[in-house]
């Protein structure tokens, strides 16, 4: 049996995945709430793919609980924030979720740590933790870990076909490890060890990271001078060896936007590129709330309450609205006492900020100017109905006439 504990984005589908292909699964989580919804069989976010997973997986028979199981696999997919003030790691759910799996686990059990813990997190807070409370790694528990790789929007069909690496401290645990991952993994696993395993995965979204920043200020370089970025980055791409990314309001969710921080943080001095990209990618709202303001004066347009955003999450097709550059930009006008836009998102069915709307017509009837923060398959299909409006597009999805952009 497989426990997994943590039934989040990466959690769950993983769990589900599992249990699809015939493992017996326990999935664990300390929110009564949320075991509750899936235990009624009602999924907790909406993602491509998942309620045909969920089904198969309910088939199969796995169970949701509160409660850690007494089983000699578990796999940990729990919450990594970090301090956004030291850029340090908390790794303390990781180690709580450790402590509780060390109370019921057989001798020898084995502990999969999938969620991304910056590069030395296990040599520093993992080991000392179990080591302080009197278990020996490698004889009463076996650390490792296998950083997740999926990306939301496109989960279920990334967990069957990416590669995956398994950091641990033998080849004999790493193996035993990718056997359970192999039942549903189609992708390469790479083995390695577990230093090499975190800071692969911190390096995968750095690199992705410093690709979006130099787009982002190749956006700023041509609005400066009043180049279109997009037939710059298009007529570049055609090189054999160029293949520039596209630029956009900012960079959000819980990874690419978090993990180069624990470089910065844990290289001072060294992480220069990656804290470069990381100020080019944050200061993105603010280039888009000047914009606004430019925009507005060009039309004449002098109350802030006629602006709206339309999207909140963090990218298109989602509901996960996590370091979103829309809330980054709230945020920015909070500290600059500025009342705040109107928003809408069809993704977003609770109010999580103010001046949010649900319903569609109404927003667009409330705002003169429209500001395209993301680019859902909603406004693409809808976007005959903001002729009329002034149109602010940072995503290049809109051809009306007119139409500013990024
Ligand atoms: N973005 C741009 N321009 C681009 C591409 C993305 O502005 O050309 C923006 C998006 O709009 C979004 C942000 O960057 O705000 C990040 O979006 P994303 O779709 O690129 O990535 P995430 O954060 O959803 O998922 C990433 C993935 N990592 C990589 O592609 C290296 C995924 O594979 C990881 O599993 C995930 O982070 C994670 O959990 O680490």
């Amino acid at each position: 049996m497989i426990n997994v504990i943590g039934l989040g984005y990466i959690g769950l589908p993983t769990a589900l995945m599992l249990a699809s292909k015939g493992a017996q699964v326990v999935g664990t989580d300390y929110n009564k709430e949320l075991v509750a919804t899936l235990k009624k069989g009602e999924l907790t976010f909406e993602e491509k793919g998942m309620p045909e997973l969920f089904k198969k997986a309910l088939e199969k028979g796995i169970v949701f609980t509160t409660e850690y199981q007494k089983t000699d696999i578990y796999i940990i997919a729990v919450p990594t924030p970090y301090d956004k003030v030291s850029k340090k790691i908390d790794a303390s759910y990781v180690n709580k979720a450790i402590e509780t799996v060390l109370e019921v686990c057989p001798k020898g059990a084995t502990v999969v740590i999938e969620s991304t813990v910056s590069p030395g997190t296990i040599d520093r807070h993992v080991r000392p933790f179990i080591n302080k409370k009197g278990y020996v790694i490698g004889e009463d528990i076996h650390i490792v870990h296998a950083p997740e790789r999926i990306i939301p929007g496109n989960m279920v069909y990334e967990l069957e076909y990416n590669s995956r690496t398994i950091g641990a401290d033998s080849m004999e645990i790493a193996e035993k490890v990718k056997a359970v991952y192999e039942t549903f993994c189609k992708g390469e696993i790479i083995l390695t060890d577990i230093r090499t395993a975190e800071m692969t995965k911190v390096v995968e979204n750095t690199f992705r990271d410093i690709n979006i920043a130099f787009a982002n200020e190749l956006a700023q370089i041509c609005r400066s001078d009043n180049m279109d970025v997009y037939k710059i980055i298009e007529i570049a791409n055609k090189h054999p060896r160029v293949n520039i990314l596209t630029p956009g309001p900012g960079v959000g969710g819980h990874c690419i936007s978090v993990d180069p921080w624990f470089l910065v943080g844990d290289y001072p001095g060294l992480a220069n590129i990656i804290l470069a990209a990381r100020k080019i990618n944050d200061s993105m709202p603010e280039f888009v709330l000047s914009r606004i303001n430019d925009i507005m004066k060009e039309n004449n347009m002098t109350d802030l309450s006629r602006v709206g955003l339309y999207g909140l999450t963090y990218k298109e097709n989602v509901d996960d609205t996590r370091e979103s550059p829309t809330l980054q930009l709230l945020e920015s006008m909070e500290k600059h006492l500025a009342e705040p836009l109107k928003v809408y998102d069809p993704w977003v069915k609770r109010n999580i900020v103010e001046h949010q709307y649900q319903d569609f017509d109404k927003f667009l009837n409330d705002v003169d100017l429209v500001v395209i923060m993301v680019a859902h398959k909603h406004i693409k299909d809808n976007m005959n109905r903001l002729k009329g409006k002034i149109v602010y597009d940072t995503k290049n999805v809109c051809d009306l006439e007119g139409t500013y952009k990024l």
